[in-house]
């Protein structure tokens, strides 16, 4: 890998990547994103990883994708590229995924820390959707996410103007989990993910599936497919491990099967 680095236990059954293009403020070239789809395929097979941190470096998770790359580009060429299909097996992933954010979160920075299921903030995080500003739109879910996540008017006046929002106004709109000092943002989401750690991976996997299934169908097909998800658990020997340990006033030790 050349472009991220991935330490698989960075923790207790919690996995880190690393976007590691610092000189570019980790602009997001097809090569970063190919490594990280294949790094999250991987982690995602692996019985001992049960939560992903993806994060950048303090200046930048990544300023976007790469414009030089992107430059003397034509529609037919980006049609053939399709790197989207890329972003699609990265959304995929089953396994909870928290962004820890320091620094720019642009454009498909921006889409990428959203394309997560958490985001943590430093207080000198910077989100945007600038693309505007280069004479493009966002590409890679902006104008869908970040609408969901922080309502329209907001996520219009960012999309038209290609204006940053710090990591408190940020919170502040409902965009990210919680806002810390800089030292402390990695930290932060290394508790998040290993809270999540010691939780069932199954029950982990079938509620995060529930949860993304409320932004694509209504309530009533949603609560079915919930409904589904919830029986699916009873499957699990986790769920016998879980309920036992409660009714027996011990912590619970789950196997993920
Ligand atoms: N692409 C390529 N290189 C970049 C990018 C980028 N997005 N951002 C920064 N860099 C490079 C700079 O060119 C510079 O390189 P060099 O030293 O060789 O000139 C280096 O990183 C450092 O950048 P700056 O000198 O500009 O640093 P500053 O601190 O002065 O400014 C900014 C930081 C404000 C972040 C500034 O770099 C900037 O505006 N960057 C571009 C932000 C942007 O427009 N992002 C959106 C890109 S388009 C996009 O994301 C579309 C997504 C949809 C498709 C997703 C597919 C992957």
């Amino acid at each position: 890998m050349e472009f991220i680095k991935v330490n698989k236990q960075y923790d207790k059954y919690v996995a880190l990547i690393e976007l590691n293009r610092p000189k570019e403020l980790n602009a997001l070239n097809l090569q970063l994103m190919g490594e990280l789809r294949d790094a999250l395929k991987k982690l995602d097979d692996d019985d001992n990883v049960r939560s992903i941190i993806i994060t950048g470096n303090e200046k930048a998770f990544a300023a976007g994708a790469d414009i030089k790359q992107m430059a003397d580009k034509s529609a037919i060429d980006m049609l053939k590229i399709d790197q989207f299909s890329t972003w699609d097996q990265i959304r995929k992933t089953k396994k909870p995924l928290i962004a820890a954010v320091s620094g720019f979160a642009l454009g498909g920075g921006c889409e990428l820390a959203m394309t997560c299921d958490m985001i943590i903030a430093s207080e000198t995080a910077k989100f945007g959707q600038p693309e505007i500003k280069i004479g493009v739109m966002p590409g890679a879910g902006g104008t869908q996410r970040l609408t969901k996540a922080i309502g329209k008017a907001k996520a219009m006046e960012l999309v038209l103007t290609g204006r940053f929002i710090s990591g408190e106004e940020a919170m502040g709109y409902g965009l990210v989990n919680k806002v810390v000092p800089v030292e402390m943002y990695l930290f932060e989401a290394l508790s998040l993910a290993k809270e999540i750690a010691l939780m069932s991976p199954i029950a982990a996997q079938l509620a995060k599936e529930a949860v993304n299934r409320s932004f694509e169908t209504h309530l009533d097909e949603g609560l079915t497919f919930e409904r589904k998800n919830f029986y699916l658990a009873f499957a699990t020997e986790d769920q016998k491990e879980g309920m036992a340990a409660f009714v027996e006033k011990r912590k619970p030790e789950y196997k993920g099967k």
